[in-house]
């Protein structure tokens, strides 16, 4: 509780003298007659309360702090149960004060509410640095998801489908009691590892193929977010083991740089020139890495960004108005901040064998000195390969929240049988 009680202090203290800060809990969304989409409470509403239950407010008003919570009758607690009414809630939630959501006009009359955008860019700045009571969240969401990252390497067997290894992720989660994902899980055997944003989640797995598998789950809902690829039958081939020495690199060399100070566009583009000093050495690259790199050869096997903020939403906050920079490289990244103590951030590179991208007419006329596309065409049958943790940035090296195997012994070990 003090953990949201500090949260709540340190957005009125940001505040002070602007007016009422009213924010407005999430509220049910209608699926179809009489059901629900499964709730998730507001992410700012979530942030400063804990409180998961819908159609709730808060009104803070100086140091005052008032919940509003949904009046029910008998009729609603014969169908859903009781809920918690104002004295119980007053306890749970440690707020001042709490009255019934109907009586918001009471609760913020005569008061001028903060301007919207003020208050929106004072929840990013705030939501951007994680105190150390989010942080034990994020830690547990982390070990929690990575036991079933494990759960799902040891159960994988050629023939079973990839919905199966979904169910033994959800399962690993929520017997562990978190009953919630932080989004869709992708579970992606051979080439649909290749769709990054792949959902099917329906395809059979075969021998000799990759897995790749982002899934993570929240608590109090804070995000994990957490990919491993590992060889179906326990064994990476030759060629798998290339590429995924790749991106291990890569991904192991941000980390270590990944300190305050840091740009988190420079980082990208240091990422990408590491995957293309490494894809010239495997001979799907010639020429300069810089040319490589500014020129977008690399691309084509690295589509994405190498990092995102990580917290209550998966694509977290990036930080308000006051951290926005402009990007000082000469790729296109969507996320330019410099890094700070406190932040929690996803390090993701990959490397893809995409024919959208491959067989593009117009890219390979536009590459054609610069990609080996006789011998990128003979990997159109690999898939993917994509390995990300969630660290967080500390004044000393990032602490590294994800315990997942990574390296490739350890992969084909957590994958024995
Ligand atoms: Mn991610």
């Amino acid at each position: 509780m003090n953990h949201y009680r500090l949260l709540r202090r340190s957005l009125a203290k940001r505040l002070a003298g602007q007016g009422v800060v009213h924010l407005a809990g999430g509220k049910p969304v209608a699926r179809n007659f009489d059901v629900e989409y499964a709730f998730r409470q507001n992410s700012d509403f979530l942030y400063v309360t804990g409180v998961e239950e819908p159609g709730c407010h808060l009104v803070l008003d100086g140091s005052r702090e008032i919940l509003l919570v949904p009046r029910v009758d008998a009729h609603h607690r014969v169908w859903e149960g009781n809920v918690p009414g104002p004295s119980e809630a007053k306890k749970l939630f440690g707020v001042d004060k709490v009255m019934y959501a109907d009586e918001l006009k009471k609760a913020l009359r005569g008061r001028r509410p903060v301007a919207a955008s003020k208050l929106r860019d004072a929840l990013d700045e705030l939501r951007a640095v994680k105190t150390e009571g989010e942080l034990a969240l994020m830690r547990r969401a982390n070990a929690v998801s990575g036991e079933a990252h494990a759960a799902v390497m040891r159960a994988t067997r050629p023939g079973m489908k990839e919905y199966e290894l979904q169910a033994i992720f959800d399962s690993a989660c929520v017997k562990r009691g978190l009953k919630h994902l932080a989004y869709p899980s992708i579970v992606a055997a051979g080439v649909n590892g290749a769709v990054l944003h792949y959902r099917k989640n329906d395809a059979a797995l075969r021998s000799g193929d990759l897995l790749l598998i982002d899934a993570g789950a929240e608590l109090g809902g804070y995000a994990a977010d957490i990919t491993r690829t590992f060889p179906i039958n326990g064994k990476f081939t030759r060629r798998q083991r290339d590429v995924y020495s790749v991106v291990l690199e890569a991904q192991k060399k941000c980390i270590a740089r990944a300190r305050p100070g840091i740009i988190s566009a420079d980082l990208h583009v240091y990422s990408m020139r590491v995957i293309a000093e490494g894809l010239k050495d495997l001979g799907f690259l010639k020429g300069d890495v810089d040319g490589l790199v500014e020129g977008g050869a690399v691309r084509l096997f690295y589509p994405h960004g190498l990092t995102h903020m990580l917290g209550l939403d998966v694509h977290d906050v990036m930080g308000g108005k006051r951290r926005v920079l402009p990007n000082p490289t000469k790729v296109p990244v969507r996320f330019v901040a410099k890094l700070e103590p406190g932040f929690v951030i996803t390090m993701e590179p990959g490397v893809y064998f995409i024919e959208a991208l491959l067989k593009d007419p117009v890219l390979r006329r536009k590459h054609k000195d610069s990609v080996d596309f006789a011998k990128a065409d003979s990997f159109l049958d690999f898939g993917g390969i994509r390995i990300e943790d969630d660290i967080v940035v500390r004044d000393g090296p990032a602490e590294n929240l994800t315990r997942v195997p990574k390296e490739i012994d350890a992969v084909e070990a957590a994958c024995a049988r």
